[in-house]
């Protein structure tokens, strides 16, 4: 069986709403809960970071894009990557920007100091209003790359549309799409109401 560890408003609420898409089995570790799943983590990845997700046969995923690329394509009837050779190519660099320019702004957000020799007040609130303008900038250009590849409310939401639904949630990007960006930031809130991805999205961050 799969299992991804995770906690609560995290990324991996985009890996257990693309498990729930696959309709597989799966168990979520949280790895907030107990100082045994924290351990357990840090021998699956040096990072200590989620999502990790531990496949059927052992072996360890750690990235998100690399995750859902891999659901995509061991579970190809769940839609999570289009089978049209073009628009898969499209929706991975899509995962790709997502990870690069977003998430990896966040972690600067999340963490300055790991990116300062010197990590004093001035410097990390310097460095963390930076990243969250590029971070708000790098979802305006999302926006107006990739709104041809996103869902529209009458297929499947796939991959792509997951990612973007969850990682658009921190650091005041959707609060900033909803005036920068209107018409993407209505297509977020649809996604959030999907059927199948409400239920995941209510458990990470319960109203
Ligand atoms: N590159 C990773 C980033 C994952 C990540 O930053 N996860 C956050 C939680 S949403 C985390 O574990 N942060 C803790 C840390 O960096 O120490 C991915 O794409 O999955």
């Amino acid at each position: 069986m799969y299992q991804l560890y995770g906690h609560p408003n995290s990324g991996a609420a985009a890996i257990e709403a693309a498990l729930e898409l696959c309709a597989i089995p799966y168990r979520f570790i949280d790895v907030a809960a107990s100082a045994e799943a924290a351990h357990a983590l840090e021998k699956l990845n040096p990072l200590k970071q989620i999502p990790a997700l531990e496949l059927p046969d052992g072996s360890i995923l750690t990235e998100s894009a690399a995750i859902l690329i891999h659901l995509g394509l061991t579970f190809p009837s769940s839609g999570l990557l289009p089978d049209d050779p073009i628009e898969r190519d499209q929706a991975i660099r899509g995962l790709v920007y997502i990870v690069s320019n977003c998430y990896s702004a966040i972690g600067i957000i999340d963490y300055p100091e790991r990116w300062l020799i010197e990590a004093d007040e001035a410097s990390r609130e310097n460095l963390m209003a930076g990243a969250r303008a590029r971070l708000h900038w790098s979802w305006e250009v999302f926006a107006d790359e990739f709104s041809g590849e996103l869902y529209l409310g009458e297929e499947t939401p796939g991959a792509l549309d997951v990612l973007a639904a969850v990682v658009s949630r921190w650091a005041g990007s959707r609060e900033h799409l909803r005036n920068a960006r209107p018409g993407f930031y209505a297509w977020l809130t649809r996604i959030d109401r999907h059927p199948t991805l409400a239920p995941v999205f209510a458990r990470h961050w319960p109203t």
